[in-house]
């Protein structure tokens, strides 16, 4: 068991190697580098680039663990036509206009060099990578069937936007019967209050959402089965 809050998670204590993953969500230069989208709508980058360390650590622990390790990005086709129309209007709106030219090459476009994970926590080859066109990580993509396949039913969550991505992939994994944990050092949003917020309201009604926890934490139970 995972020492968290608001329970020691999993809630029934069936956690193991082979049906648990840890999935890091978005670490893209669009979410955290300089000179990408969260850069030029004008966020703190200190606050997308909190988690970077602790996720580098813990990628390294839970990859000699053996565990199933997933990666998203967020992006869009170079012909935008997987791009709702009012999430282009908003972008623009904002000064940061998806597809539009930037430092970084086309703000969320599959392939430009803004939307590559950054290399500090490049996939390994055998790494599974989802390629997603909206917020959660489940919507338009294959990530449900591969964890089914896999037999995974605990999904350890990491990286950015705590208050985004992360919060509508893992509301969505709830939704789906996945057991959840947040690692809170791992993610950031590019709002401290929001990040804040999201944490607590996973811990609202007993863990409406899931369990929060960290990656010290995680480290020291994942360590322990293995033994
Ligand atoms: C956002 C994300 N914030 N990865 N995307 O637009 O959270």
């Amino acid at each position: 068991m995972i020492q968290s809050e608001p329970y020691s998670w999993p809630f029934d204590g069936n956690l193991t190697i082979q049906n648990t993953a840890l999935i890091v969500i978005d670490m893209q230069t669009d979410f955290c580098g300089f000179g990408g989208y969260v850069d030029k709508m004008g966020y703190d980058l200190s606050l997308t680039r909190a988690p970077i360390e602790p996720i580098k650590n813990l990628l390294q622990v839970v990859r000699e663990l053996g565990l199933f390790v997933i990666h998203t990005r967020e992006g869009h086709r170079p012909d935008l036509t997987d791009l709702p129309a009012n999430k282009l209007w908003r972008s623009k709106n904002i000064g940061a206009g998806i597809g539009d030219p930037g430092p970084c090459g086309r703000i969320l476009i599959r392939g430009e060099p803004g939307w590559e994970i950054i290399p500090e926590l490049a996939p390994l080859a055998t790494e599974c990578i989802i390629d997603k066109p909206g917020k959660g990580s489940f919507y338009a993509t294959d990530l449900d069937l591969i964890l089914r396949t896999r037999g995974i039913r605990n999904l350890i969550l990491t990286g950015i936007t705590t208050d985004v991505c992360v919060h509508t992939t893992m509301r969505d994994g709830n939704d789906r019967g996945y057991e959840c944990l947040l690692l809170e050092d791992c993610t950031g949003a590019t709002d401290y209050g929001n990040y804040l917020a999201s944490l607590k309201m996973i811990q609202m009604q007993g863990g409406v959402f899931g369990a929060v926890s960290n990656s010290l934490q995680l480290i020291e139970g994942l360590k322990k089965l293995s033994r």
